[in-house]
């Protein structure tokens, strides 16, 4: 079985992925040099960097080796863009973590988003770059002293806004000092939220959502209004075909596994040979609940449309083969859960 690139097992990646937290943010001064740490984390990355300010204009992602990626944020605090339209990037973005990169004094449109990234919620790291010409120009103070001085304004400037007291990292993009700290640090935040993903590809809860997700999407593929014509011509593979395809499955996936392939008119002959079928009996309220329940549809709009038109076609003897599609439908999603049991979570 070919499972590791398998296109359904490529598509629930992506939808694990999404559902679970794989960014890092960097948000910060303009011209801090926010793109270049990125650039110096990813050698492969090529951030846009620039001697005048306000290269980065909008939110820019780079892939991160394993798994996840860094979020290159626009300088705050430019005329480009307003606080409003910033703290609406941030919130699109859906990022729980950031690091917020500076090179000179905190200033009042610092603060703002600070406070607003520790209303929302979101983690915040303090990264003093530039660390390189943090020096005084008199020679009088230590290195040491000005950097203490850089941690306590932070410290009375972030009272009473973050629960807890941190310090910078003090970096250089220009000298590589403390980068390897500063990459150390998010290789450890980025393996947390890689075991996050695997646990989630792992579980039960996640795995139905995705097959439910694509159940419920698969229904506009079949009831169309070419059903009725397909369904008088008892055409089955035209849907079986649909269904495949939609799942991302073949037989050849599992041959080894379902030994016999289901096929929608294997079911519908033997719903009519049960006879009284449930189908037959049932009136169209109830087959429009059982519809809608089959395929996890939140309305029964659309399904009410298509069964009247079936109904005023006098195709109600059509109904065993609607059945019969529902029974391929969950066989087809059964398939598809094997295939994701049986695949790696490994994400690149
Ligand atoms: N001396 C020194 N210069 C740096 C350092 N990091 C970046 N620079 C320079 O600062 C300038 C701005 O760097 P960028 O990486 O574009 O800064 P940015 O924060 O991404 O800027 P915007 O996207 O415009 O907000 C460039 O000329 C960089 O070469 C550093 O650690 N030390
Ligand atoms: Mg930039």
């Amino acid at each position: 079985m070919k499972m590791k690139n398998h296109p359904l097992v490529k598509a629930y990646r992506k939808f694990v992925a999404n559902r679970t937290p794989h960014a890092i943010g960097f948000i910060g001064q303009p011209d801090a040099g926010k793109s270049s740490l990125i650039n110096q984390l990813l050698p492969k990355a090529k951030a846009y960097t620039g001697v005048h300010t306000d290269a980065t204009l909008t939110a820019q992602s780079y892939i991160y080796p394993e798994y996840g990626e860094l979020v290159d944020f626009p300088g705050v605090g430019t005329e480009e863009i307003t606080l409003a339209q910033y703290k609406k990037i941030i919130k699109a973005s859906d990022i729980q973590q950031f690091y917020y990169i500076l090179s000179s004094k905190i200033r009042e449109t610092d603060m703002d988003l600070i406070k607003y990234l520790a209303k929302e919620g979101k983690e915040i790291h303090f990264v003093y770059n530039k660390v390189d010409a943090l020096i005084d120009v008199n020679r009088t103070e230590s290195s040491e002293l000005l950097r203490h001085t850089k941690n306590t304004e932070l410290k009375v400037m972030l009272r009473g806004v973050l629960n807890e007291h941190q310090d910078y990292l003090f970096t250089s993009a220009l000298s590589g000092e403390g980068i390897e700290g500063l990459s150390e640090q998010i290789r450890q935040q980025m393996t947390m939220m890689y075991d996050e993903y695997l646990k989630h590809y792992q579980s039960e809860e996640m795995k139905e959502s995705y097959l439910n997700y694509k159940v419920n999407a698969v229904f506009p593929k079949l009831f169309t209004p070419a059903l009725k014509e397909v369904l008088s011509h008892q055409n089955y593979t035209i849907l079986e075909r649909t269904i495949r395809s939609h799942f991302r499955v073949e037989a050849d996936d599992v041959y080894d596994r379902f030994h016999h392939w289901p096929s929608i008119e294997k079911n519908v002959r033997e719903i009519e040979e049960q006879g009284s079928s449930l189908m037959k009996m049932m009136d169209m309220t109830k087959m429009i609940q059982m519809v809608r329940s089959a395929f996890k549809l939140k309305s029964i709009n659309p399904i009410q449309a298509v069964f009247s038109s079936l109904f005023e076609a006098g195709m109600a003897q059509a109904l065993p083969a609607v059945q019969g599609m529902i029974h391929y439908t969950n066989d087809m999603k059964a398939v598809a859960k094997y295939i994701l049991d049986q695949s790696t979570p490994l994400y690149r």
